[in-house]
């Protein structure tokens, strides 16, 4: 007798079918993992951007909370330079916010020593020798000329905007619209005063309703009127995300910064009242 034996096998066509299958099953699970990966990947930029935006602006606001801070009511202290600069720190109108205070510091003898009692916020790009392009925030302690220069406070911080809210007519509150908002006004011509308020419509928030050309104050407004301080931070991802599309216009103060180049954007505000610019 004669046995036959069979190899149960695949035809070649079978073969091919079940490549093509697993094939295309492993492109879709592949497909998912990526996208699950790269959403991984934006949460975790969104994340560390956000926590970067939120130390840069906690420093910020607790520094500037202490401007004019002067225990022996020396008249010495307070906001000494709001106007805007360029990245190089030179005046420049068209340029980011920039603000220069003084505190008095222990042991608190009524005068401006050479230190830390003279505290400057700035945007530059570091590291100043070879800029990489990505723009930070600076912070320098002592006066413009023989002070410490500019040092990285935070990176990839692209804007930075300030308002302020001033005591004009000595009542003790921020000088507000008939509507009864405050007013944030800015120093537009880089003469040291205010001249110029952000909320064009006058409903309270400074947004792109307004018009970004602002509306003239009736009167320049000097720097020691100022009594609050408002700050806008906007900072940048690190990683370009080709597929990653944000058409939003930023609203930083007085200007509008439409990105739109693959990086994420988180934009940051918020109000400081200077309690010791109010006597
Ligand atoms: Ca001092
Ligand atoms: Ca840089
Ligand atoms: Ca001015
Ligand atoms: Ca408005």
């Amino acid at each position: 007798m004669i046995k036959t034996s069979y190899i149960k096998g695949f035809t070649l066509i079978e073969l091919l079918v079940a490549i093509v299958i697993a094939g295309l099953v492993a492109g879709a699970m592949y497909a998912s993992y990526r996208s699950q990966q790269d959403s991984y990947v934006a949460q975790q930029e969104l994340a560390s951007l956000q926590q970067n935006l939120r130390a840069a602006l906690f420093y910020m606001e607790r520094e500037i909370r202490l401007a004019g801070y002067d225990p022996r009511e020396s008249g010495n202290f307070g906001i000494t330079d709001i106007r805007l600069r360029d990245l190089n720190d030179n005046l420049d109108a068209n340029g980011n916010s920039s603000i220069e205070f003084t505190i008095d510091r222990p042991p608190e003898d009524g005068i401006i020593g050479p230190g830390d009692e003279t505290i400057y916020y700035s945007i530059f790009d570091n590291p100043v020798a070879t800029p990489d392009g990505n723009l930070d925030l600076a912070r320098r302690v002592g006066p413009r000329v023989g002070g410490g220069g500019r040092q990285l406070l935070a990176q990839n911080i692209i804007a930075l905007g300030l308002a302020y809210a001033f005591d004009n007519d000595g009542n003790k509150v921020p000088d507000a619209t008939p509507a009864g908002n405050i007013i944030w006004a800015i120093d537009s011509n880089n003469d040291n005063s205010l001249d110029l308020s952000l909320d064009t419509n006058d409903d309270g928030n400074i947004d792109t309703q307004d018009n970004p050309a602002g509306v003239p104050l009736v009167s320049p407004v000097t720097v020691d009127k100022i009594i609050a301080v408002r700050i806008w931070l906007l900072a940048r991802g690190t990683t370009q995300d080709p597929s990653h599309t944000d058409n939003t216009t930023y609203v930083v103060g007085h200007r509008r910064i439409t990105p739109n180049n693959g990086f994420r954007h988180r934009l940051f505000s918020s109000i400081v009242k200077c309690r010791n610019l109010l006597l």
